[in-house]
């Protein structure tokens, strides 16, 4: 994972309608670093035929694809990371599965955030950092001002994250940020992913 990403996360049934295709070719126009496919009520067929769909697109245009939940998908389609929650398989027996690709896991505390680095992630999700859907309890910003000095690999800030608040998650230490619904809600996705990556990627002096 590069240092400053943004990295999107799909969830077709915010996109007013739009595909997921269409979502990711729009954002990729807008600059758009990673895109996670999460389809958390489809059926695993169709989720495998929209992660060759999405690994297809992204990787004509450079932009790494991630799946989410299914090693064994996120191997078959050649992504080139698999996201695990608290509650899937430990990333040890993943790892026999997908070989070297990256894991990422997602974390909602500083205890949670250190044993996933223990455990062998290549990265982690921090969050909810603000309320959002079906997770009203935030972690804060305080959560990355903590950990930001302290971990030793690659995270992604996430959670209730818009363009008015993501300098707030910056300047608390975030380099990378995830977003679902900022961009996939968005009535131009190519804009708001540009918006989100120009101030990811401006260099600070
Ligand atoms: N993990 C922590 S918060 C979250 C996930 C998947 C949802 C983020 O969605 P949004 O719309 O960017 O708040
Ligand atoms: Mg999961």
């Amino acid at each position: 994972m590069k240092p400053h990403a943004f990295y999107l996360v799909t969830e077709s049934n915010l996109s007013k309608g739009r595909t997921n295709a269409e979502i990711v070719r729009e954002a990729i126009k807008g600059g758009v670093d990673i895109v996670q496919l999460r389809e958390k009520e489809w059926s695993k067929e169709r989720y495998r035929e929209e992660a060759k769909k999405l690994r297809k697109l992204c990787h004509t245009h450079e932009v790494l694809f991630v799946v989410n939940d299914y090693p064994d998908i996120a191997k078959e389609v050649g992504a080139d990371g698999l996201h695990l929650g608290q509650e899937d398989m430990p990333i040890a027996e993943a790892r026999k599965i997908v070989g070297k690709m990256k894991i990422g896991k997602s974390t909602h505390s500083g205890e949670q955030a250190l044993n996933a680095v223990k455990e062998g992630a290549d990265y982690i999700s921090i969050g909810p950092i603000f309320p959002t859907r079906k997770k009203p309890n935030p972690v804060g910003v305080g959560l990355i001002r903590a950990l930001a000095p302290v971990l030793k690999i690659p995270f992604v800030a996430i959670g209730g994250i818009k363009l008015e608040n993501v300098d707030e998650v910056l300047s608390a230490g975030a380099t990378s940020i995830a977003v679902i619904s900022a961009v996939v809600e968005a009535e131009d996705v190519r804009a708001a992913t540009a918006a989100f990556a120009h101030k990811i990627h401006e260099v600070k002096l």
